[in-house]
């Protein structure tokens, strides 16, 4: 069937550029990572997750990109934005969690090499019931706050002001 193998062909890439999985309640989408300039050994990744009938933790992480991934949160003190380590990232039931910039990410540590913009990055994450689902994550530009127009829900904005939102990864 002609129709049957286009519709397969259209879907295809559509469904890798969700980064859809699903691990028993744990659904893990939205999955992207954030370019990084030449020589950076840090780089931040961010994902939804939700949990559907159960709830979970998300306790660790890892890739193939770099030596180590951290969980972090942001936190304001004295007015400054810092980045800090945390044990966990709890999924109430229910609830979409959302790791984005500015609050919850994955911490990409010594990267073994630059993450371009276009390409695509393996995260397995580490949930404390559902155990570990793997995803696949677009790197998206510098500067990017969201998925991107790829995710296919629309999120590029293109207004450009990219001034705000970089909290200066510094470790
Ligand atoms: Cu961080």
């Amino acid at each position: 069937m002609k129709l049957k193998g286009w519709i397969v062909a259209a879907l295809l890439p559509l469904m890798s550029s969700y980064a859809l999985a699903q691990e028993n309640n744990v659904t893990v989408s939205e999955a992207w990572a954030r370019a990084t300039p030449g020589g950076a050994k840090t780089g931040a990744a961010f994902l939804q997750v939700t949990a559907k009938t159960d709830s979970d933790k998300l306790i660790d992480a890892r890739s193939s990109v770099a030596e180590h991934v951290e969980l972090h949160d942001h936190i304001h003190e004295n007015g400054v934005m810092r980045m800090r380590r945390v044990d966990a990232i709890e999924v109430p039931v229910g609830k979409t969690v959302t790791l984005q910039p500015g609050g919850y990410h994955l911490m990409l540590m010594n990267l073994k090499q630059p993450l371009k913009a276009g390409e695509t990055i393996d995260l397995t994450l580490v949930f404390e019931k559902a155990g570990e689902v793997a995803v696949t994550a677009n790197v998206q530009p510098i500067g990017a706050k969201g998925p991107g127009s790829e995710s296919g829900h629309g999120h590029s904005h293109g207004h450009g002001d990219d001034g705000h939102g970089e909290h200066g990864h510094k470790h």
